[in-house]
């Protein structure tokens, strides 16, 4: 399987959970101003919708979306325990935790990565994130993880898009438990290897 992906993109959290569930999958960078990989392709004959993340399964066929792929790996590995069995109440729990971190937030800081952006909206769409933050900060005061004391693909999700407000300048401060989370995540030893192959830890001396 390859990965198309972009540095620190919500591709990530595909590659994350690839690396928790052990499956040996080859990454291909994607320069998304140009849509070429690296390895000279038109990004939009692999995609048509031309963004990442994008996986190409063993038949060839393109997987996308970031709720289904972590969920589709999750499910090839079931030892790792990152996904509750299909058709189980805590699978659906999963799904509801999937598709509030894919449209409440991740979502939510598209207009912050657009220079385009007036600050007026910039600062509406940071003002809705802290909505979603105090909700996110409520819960895991509770648990390590968003599910209790197992890491789940949707913790992988959670990370890579939280992770963002330290590129945007985000002060996360008031949200200690958010912090925190980051910081578990973060010392994570596969979470630091995808981090590591996207070239995103300060490299030693
Ligand atoms: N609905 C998609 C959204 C993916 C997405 O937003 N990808 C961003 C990077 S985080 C991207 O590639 N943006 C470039 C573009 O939209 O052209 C998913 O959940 O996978």
């Amino acid at each position: 399987m390859k990965l198309y992906y972009a540095p620190g993109a919500c591709s990530l959290a595909v590659h994350i959970v690839a690396r928790e569930a052990d499956l040996p999958i080859s990454l291909e960078k994607v320069d998304l101003a140009t849509s070429k990989t690296e390895s000279g392709v038109d990004f939009k004959t692999v995609n048509k919708k031309g963004y990442v993340p994008a996986l190409s399964l063993p038949d060839g066929d393109v997987m996308t979306e970031v709720g289904v792929l972590v969920q589709y790996l999750g499910d090839s590995s079931p030892a790792a325990q990152l996904v509750p069995a299909n058709g189980t109440l805590p699978r659906y729990r999963l799904q509801e935790w999937l598709t509030f971190i894919s449209s409440e937030v991740h979502k939510g800081f598209s207009p912050l990565w657009n220079p385009a952006t007036p600050d007026a909206a910039k600062q509406g769409a940071k003002d809705k994130l802290a909505q979603r933050f105090a909700y996110l900060d409520e819960v895991l005061a509770k648990t390590p993880y968003l599910m209790g004391s197992q890491f789940t693909v949707a913790d992988a999700y959670l990370f890579t898009v939280v992770n963002w407000v330290n590129f945007l300048g985000i002060d996360i401060t008031p949200f200690a438990n958010i912090k925190a989370f980051l910081e578990r995540v973060s010392a994570r030893p596969k979470v630091r290897e995808a981090l590591a192959a996207e070239g995103l830890l300060p490299q030693a001396a």
